[in-house]
């Protein structure tokens, strides 16, 4: 009898140890999907919206984000690559700075089997297999629309003959590239227009301003009638030097820009623009999606354009879908 108590006593200890070896620990976090995102700087009002755009998708998804700033090198970008292709992240996002000289990082990211997504600016290669996918803007249909308002800006003041500055981006760069060629390709069929200087404000705003003073400076402010900026940024800067000049002449010139950011659209809104080309920094949801996507295993189509219009002063700017990010 006092065995049997003793040996109940001894089973008891046992489950109620047992129990307690085996009680729930709290389940281990799912390692999550890690993406390695090479952002090319911080040069604009929209790469800082595109770079938080980022950041808040991933957090929204749960995914880690591994981030790296290139401060407008690409050699920091393909440092960056490489990092993440050591680190084995599941997936690598880049938006790079200039369209060549990527092939041999995405070969070595290829060889790693890690998928890579191309977002906002686009790579020249031979091989399309050494990307998954591509989303931005359809830069070429952004310079077209700079150059159709232009022509309806045209005709709506009864212009015969209109000389054009262009503050361009970042040198080979696909938005700068591209954004010329659409406007070119819309323009250059009319005679009224004539681009009379071309130079290169890298994306920024103090260069912006420095191209606007050497362009005053070289043509005087009656010597041109139109700016076409390549982004806000530029365009902001130009506008620190012409509305501090005094010449009425000024006044005149038609501006033209593309992004859409909130001062801009502000500005538009104000008369101090007159036509803003939209490009949405807000890319972040799209790429998070394809990352799912992709780990899902499922197929993706190669490219995603988001879609985009343009603001101008010949619209109705009292629309409240006209807004800046
Ligand atoms: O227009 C400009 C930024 O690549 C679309 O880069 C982007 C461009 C954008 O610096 O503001």
């Amino acid at each position: 009898m006092r065995k049997g108590v003793k040996f109940g006593l001894i089973l008891i200890l046992l489950l109620l140890l047992t129990g307690c070896t085996e009680k729930q620990e709290p389940a281990q976090e799912r390692a999550s999907v890690v993406v390695g995102f090479s952002q090319l700087g911080s040069e604009s009002s929209w790469r800082i919206a595109n770079t938080a755009s980022m950041e808040q998708s991933a957090e929204e998804y749960g995914f880690g984000l591994m981030m790296e700033n290139a401060n407008q090198k690409q050699d920091k970008q393909i440092d960056a690559i490489r990092s993440f292709i050591a680190y084995r992240v599941d997936v690598i996002v880049f938006s790079p700075i200039i369209q060549t000289g990527w092939d041999h990082v995405l070969k070595e990211a290829k060889q790693a089997g890690i998928p890579v997504i191309v977002m906002d600016r686009m790579i020249k290669t031979e091989d399309d297999s050494l990307y998954t996918a591509y989303i931005g803007a359809d830069f070429y249909a952004e310079g077209r629309r700079a150059g159709e308002y232009l022509i309806r800006k045209a005709d709506a003041i009864g212009a015969d003959s209109l000389r054009i500055v262009e503050i361009c981006g970042t040198t080979d760069s696909t938005p700068m590239r591209d954004r010329q060629r659409g406007f070119m390709d819309v323009i250059r069929k009319d005679s009224r227009f004539q681009v009379i200087a071309s130079v290169n404000g890298d994306f920024l705003r103090s260069k912006g301003e420095e191209c606007m003073r050497e362009l005053l400076q070289q043509y005087g402010p009656d010597g041109f009638d139109v700016i076409f900026s390549h982004n806000d940024a530029m365009m902001l800067g130009a506008l620190d030097v012409l509305e501090g000049t005094e010449d009425p002449a000024i006044q005149k010139i038609i501006r033209i820009t593309v992004d859409g950011e909130k001062e801009v659209v502000d500005a538009l809104k104000e008369g101090r623009i007159n036509c803003v080309v939209q490009c949405t920094p807000h890319l972040g949801p799209f790429v998070m999606n394809l990352v799912k996507d992709i780990k899902e295993g499922k197929e993706v189509r190669k490219t995603y354009h988001p879609d985009e219009g343009a603001f101008t002063d010949l619209d109705d700017l009292s629309d409240p879908a006209v807004e800046g990010f």
